[in-house]
């Protein structure tokens, strides 16, 4: 009974206070060696700092990709990369919302790509050893382009190149405890023709969790202290 009134009561405050902002950075002013970004000016509320991220290939820095975060990697051609980025959650306990980023396509020499090709994203939230995945969203084919085994010359839509695009991926109702480090693991992949590509504008939004859940649980544990005093009384009571 005490879990409905306590979910009642946390709906309520959930819908009352709007998601806020809890970690996000632009890349403007980043800089870039191999595969490590450095110098991310990171908005954080409620989380540690991620610092640099590093992918598991070397990123580009040509002009088309300053201020962003592009790997140097053809995701159809060569297949998928992978970033991660630590959440280490603070005192407070954070109720995730959404993740949303710009993408952008480039060629292999780190152009923006003159026609659209495809570039599919997938965000797994994973637990501090990476060894469970606790959620994960995609967002796929949203380059609009044919998305299949490559066709033969001439039967591909030469669609142009609309990036940037709003990638929205849905994390609502995972909770991340408080002073636990968790990870987004970033991964992109794509079909066709051949395509390298990149993010801007990372935003990470949450609600922190109203104090009641550490009250629920202190209540907890203060029943389950006196249920063992009573446990303890009625042992000295026996042996009496
Ligand atoms: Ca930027
Ligand atoms: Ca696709």
């Amino acid at each position: 009974m005490i879990i409905t009134n306590f979910c009642a009561f946390f709906k309520g405050y959930n819908s009352a206070n709007a998601a806020t902002t809890i970690l996000s950075t632009d890349f403007n002013g980043r800089t870039v060696s191999g595969a490590t970004a450095s110098g991310l000016n990171w908005t954080t509320n409620g989380v540690s700092d991620p610092g640099d991220l590093t992918a598991d290939f070397n990123l580009f820095n040509t002009p088309a990709t300053q201020d962003l975060f592009a790997v140097q990697r053809n995701i159809h051609t060569q297949g998928d990369w992978t970033v991660d980025i630590t959440v280490a959650v603070g005192s407070q306990a954070i109720e995730l919302d959404a993740i949303t980023l710009d993408a952008y396509i480039f060629n292999n020499a780190g152009n923006t790509q003159s026609s659209s090709r495809d570039f599919d994203l997938t965000i797994d939230l994973l637990d501090s050893t990476k060894t469970s995945v606790l959620a994960t969203d995609s967002v796929l084919d949203q380059f609009p382009i044919y998305d299949g085994p490559p066709p033969p010359p001439g039967l591909v839509p030469n669609v142009p190149n609309p990036a940037p695009l709003a990638f929205v991926f849905d994390f609502t109702g995972n909770i991340l405890q408080g002073n636990t480090t968790y990870f987004l693991s970033l991964t992109a992949s794509g079909q066709g023709l051949g395509n390298n590509a990149g993010i801007d504008n990372l935003v990470v939004t949450g609600t922190p969790v109203p104090e009641p859940l550490t009250m629920l649980g202190a209540g907890a544990a203060l029943g389950f202290g006196a249920a063992f005093k009573r446990k303890l009384a009625q042992k000295k009571a026996n042996k009496a």
